[in-house]
């Protein structure tokens, strides 16, 4: 019986990628995949689900294991309407057919039909069995070229062989594809039946609004975190009898000082687990010589992320001017009132941000104790270094493919795990946006709403977007 919505059973050899295909084209990192063959011994359905609607099912089988057995049944038959189900009506009482039968019963049942190769191998007879097998099952098919070794010699063998016999023959690789890639995968799935047309085309207008939605949810988080990171304070009674000495007052400062700063690494870590989530992931691998490893606070994330210098203080400058308001982006981080502090107590390198320091100490005396308050952050770059780590792992988790998992690969990245960039998000965003930013900044360290808190948010939505959507060139530049 055929479905109300596009099905479609994705066969091939054991270890062709199969799993990963499916997990890549439903963003389910869940399936089971692994180096070894026959990981998947039964066929599994993987609806895709959006907004409580399946809009399109792909079904993960086992490999073939005789496709001999199969294809001489198919020819002595042939004049059989419909191979895949007759076949499965005849054996499936017989143990000997049992996994034949498993895999053919999802296209008995109507399914169409991916066939997923590994490009990067010299074409075998056994190959030439599974094509000229589905060929006969006369459903819709599409080929997919997964190229697993990047080894292009045998790809144009390939697409000769397999265009001869299936409607569509493709190159998707389902360790690196991208959400444009895969969009491409679904239009082209529209030409394999026509009945399918509109049905894929709801499904594709479903997947495009859901991503638009995911950046905007992505956006949202972004601008929390820096509202948060940037209103944040950490205070502490200490009783006057226990600073008499330096040593206790560098102490204390100390400790409220790493309370601050693990704070604001906590609030990071909160809204990328959200981003993480947003995008679907739940194995999740960062290399560890990937900025995104190392600590927020480190200069070597300092340095790579943010604005430069010069471009600080033209927005500093411009953003005061404009809004009347006195931003402190300039001067900030200057006032070095607690320079013992961070000479002596923390060594100078905790706190700090391109050089300067991350927020100050406020003392209070009253009643026998000192009251220690730290923050909001009143460094002028570390928004700017939160706002491009947060903006680089969302173009992570929005560019890497589920089916991936947590492989480990020689391979060039497609995401920007090791970016190389010349410039960081925030610093290739017009004078313009810059203040915006600046000016949401600020108001976010008094703790005062922002009137174009919107347009903050389109800005960042459409950093997002860019990095979705551009080429990624293959040394894993955006
Ligand atoms: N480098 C690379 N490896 C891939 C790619 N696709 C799959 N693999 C790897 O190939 C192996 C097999 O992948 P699976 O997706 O489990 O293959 P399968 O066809 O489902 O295998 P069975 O269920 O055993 O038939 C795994 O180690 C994958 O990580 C790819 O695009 N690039
Ligand atoms: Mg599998």
């Amino acid at each position: 019986m055929a479905a109300k919505i596009p099905r479609l059973a994705i066969m091939g050899h054991p270890n062709a990628g199969k799993s990963s295909v499916v997990a890549t084209l439903t963003e389910n990192d869940r399936v089971a995949i692994d180096k070894r063959a026959g990981t998947t011994t039964e066929s599994d359905v993987y609806p895709v689900i959006i907004d409580g609607r399946t809009v399109i099912e792909f079904i993960d089988t086992p490999g073939f294991q005789n496709p001999n057995a199969i294809l001489e049944w198919f020819q002595t038959n042939e004049e059989q309407r419909d191979l895949a189900r007759a076949f499965v009506n005849v054996h499936r009482v017989n143990p000997l057919f049992a996994h034949d039968c498993a895999l053919l019963e999802p296209v008995a049942e109507g399914a169409g039909i991916i066939l997923v190769v590994d490009g990067s191998k010299r074409i075998k007879e056994k190959d030439r069995v599974e094509i000229e097998l589905l060929r006969l099952t006369a459903r819709p098919r599409m080929a997919i070229l997964n190229n697993l070794t990047n080894q292009n010699r045998y790809m144009t063998q390939w697409q000769d062989a397999l265009s001869k016999a299936f409607n569509s023959v493709r190159e998707f690789n389902a360790h690196r594809a991208t959400y444009a890639e895969r969009i491409k995968l679904l239009n082209a799935l529209k030409s394999i039946d026509q009945r399918w047309e509109h049905l894929l085309e709801d499904a594709i207008d479903a997947f495009e609004m859901d991503w638009e939605r995911r950046t905007d949810q992505a956006a949202i988080t972004i601008l929390e975190l820096l509202r948060e990171a940037l209103s944040y304070r950490v205070s502490r009674t200490v009783k006057d009898s226990k600073l008499v000495f330096q040593s206790g007052r560098d102490r204390v400062k100390a400790e409220i000082m790493a309370e601050f700063e693990d704070g604001l690494r906590r609030l990071e870590i909160a809204a990328q687990e959200q981003i993480r989530t947003h995008f679907r992931h739940n194995v999740w691998n960062v290399a560890s010589d990937s900025i995104l490893g190392q600590d927020l606070l480190s200069d070597e994330v300092g340095q790579a992320l943010g604005l430069s210098r010069r471009q600080l203080a033209l927005v500093g400058m411009a953003a005061g001017a404009a809004s009347g308001v006195t931003i402190d982006l300039a001067t900030a981080g200057q006032s070095l009132g607690t320079g013992a502090l961070f000479g002596a107590a923390v060594g100078g390198v905790l706190g700090m941000v391109g050089g300067k320091v991350l927020a100050k100490f406020n003392i209070e005396r009253a009643h026998g104790t000192h009251r220690f308050t730290i923050g909001p952050v009143s460094n002028p770059r570390f928004p700017f270094v939160l706002l491009d780590r947060s903006i680089l792992y969302s173009a992570r988790a929005m560019n890497w493919a589920h089916g991936r998992q947590a492989a480990e690969e020689d391979a060039p990245d497609k995401v920007p795990d090791r970016v190389i960039r010349r410039q960081s998000f925030s610093e290739e965003l017009s004078a313009q946006e810059q203040r915006e930013l600046a000016r949401f900044f600020s108001n976010a360290r008094h703790g005062r709403e922002s009137e174009r808190e919107d347009v903050c948010r389109e800005i960042i939505k459409n950093v997002l977007r860019g990095v979705s959507l551009s080429e990624i060139d293959s040394r894993g530049n955006l």
